[in-house]
């Protein structure tokens, strides 16, 4: 089996601002099992960042160790890479903003790299609202080390062999609303329509985007009686809304009745549009976010969409209020200020 992508492009494809054609944002040929919804999320990110026009050298893309870990490689092959340690990408993605914030970060996970061995990782990149896209894979079992229950298998879910998960789940979307996310958004593997959007909003939130996409594992959790199989997904997701982005702000044509549809300001101009809007639901209001998640909760429903937003919080390069200019840009003249401002500096501490 060739694993080389042919390099031969239709002279027509479709062109973005930059005059790259989707080909420039794929990656190399994906090596998971035929039918895993991670190539789709894969897909996805290629399909947002190609209608966005996002400059590839601008993106790092940082993964932990899991089928979900790898996919990086399957998607932006022109952008930087870095596969980590598994549940260690968090630290990794914040030495790097921290050294950087000139770049577009995603960070890609899966529900065992996050709810299990880096749980103590990504609570703190949660709280600390570093800027950058985070990406759970959520196939609630170990894929790459031949399914074992993860932690966000849900309570009663039965696996391939047939034994039902006794525990409760860790309910990421929650969690990360709980902590203090300023975006949280949840969706599915098979659906682009809505995925495609939540990617192109995530990335131009200024601040912690977090995404929850149930991606099942068609090897080893995709049985019956499994709650993260594509049969049980397809038959119990509940939009909250129908999305559209709008990065430019033209004249906004919404197919919606009015009071139905609610738009949501990003930090540098460009809009969410929500249309058909889920009752009693507000997405800049956490408790609201919170109440709707527990009571899909409560009737074994998946709420999917733009569950939670703030625009108002610092991201963590505003709350450090950190140098304008990017530690790697800085020169030594600016990192040293010589003898005369040192000893101005211990002169003040005698
Ligand atoms: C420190 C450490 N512990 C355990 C492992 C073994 N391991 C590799 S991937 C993985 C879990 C992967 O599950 P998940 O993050 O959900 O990704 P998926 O493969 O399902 O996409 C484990 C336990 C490891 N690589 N490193
Ligand atoms: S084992 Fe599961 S998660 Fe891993 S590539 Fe195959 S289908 Fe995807």
């Amino acid at each position: 089996m060739s694993y080389l992508k042919p390099l031969f492009r239709h002279p027509k494809l479709p062109k973005n601002k930059l005059g790259y054609t989707l080909k420039e944002y794929e990656g190399s040929l994906s090596t998971l099992c035929a039918g895993c919804g991670h190539d789709s999320i894969s897909a996805a990110i290629v399909q947002a960042c190609f209608e966005l026009s996002i400059e590839p050298h601008k993106v790092a893309k940082i993964s932990g160790i899991g089928c979900s870990s790898k996919t990086p490689t399957y998607f932006l092959g022109n952008s930087h890479g870095f596969n980590s340690v598994h549940g260690r990408m968090p630290s990794v993605a914040t030495g790097a903003n921290m050294a950087n914030k000139d770049m577009v970060y995603f960070g890609v996970s899966g529900d065992g790299d996050s709810a299990s061995i880096g749980m103590g990782q990504l609570v703190h990149v949660i709280r600390r609202n570093l800027n950058m896209v985070y990406i759970v894979m959520n196939n609630g079992c170990y894929g790459l080390t031949k399914g074992q229950d993860s932690a966000t298998a849900d309570q009663g879910s039965k696996s391939k062999a047939g034994s039902i998960n006794p525990f409760q789940a860790i309910d990421l979307a929650s969690l990360a609303i709980e902590l203090g996310a300023s975006f949280v958004a949840q969706s599915f593997s098979g659906d682009k329509l809505q995925l495609v959007p939540l990617i192109k909003a995530a990335l131009h939130h200024k601040g912690f985007a977090f995404l929850n996409v149930i991606s099942p594992c068609v090897t080893f959790n995709n049985n019956p009686g499994s709650t993260k199989s594509y049969d049980y997904v397809r038959e119990h997701i509940e939009a909250t809304s129908s999305l559209d982005f709008v990065p430019e702000m033209p004249e906004i044509k919404t197919k919606y009745d009015e009071g139905k549809s609610t738009r949501v300001a990003m930090h540098d101009g460009t809009l969410i549009q929500l249309n058909k809007l889920a009752n009693d639901w507000d997405p800049e209001d956490r408790i609201s976010a919170v109440n709707a998640l527990q009571q899909a909760r409560s009737k074994n429903e998946i709420l999917t969409g733009l569950l939670y937003v703030n625009t108002e919080w610092n991201d963590l390069h505003g709350t450090l209020n950190t140098h304008q200019t990017p530690l790697n840009k800085l020169k030594e003249e600016d990192l040293c200020p010589g003898d005369e401002a040192l000893k101005e500096i211990n002169d003040g501490f005698r």
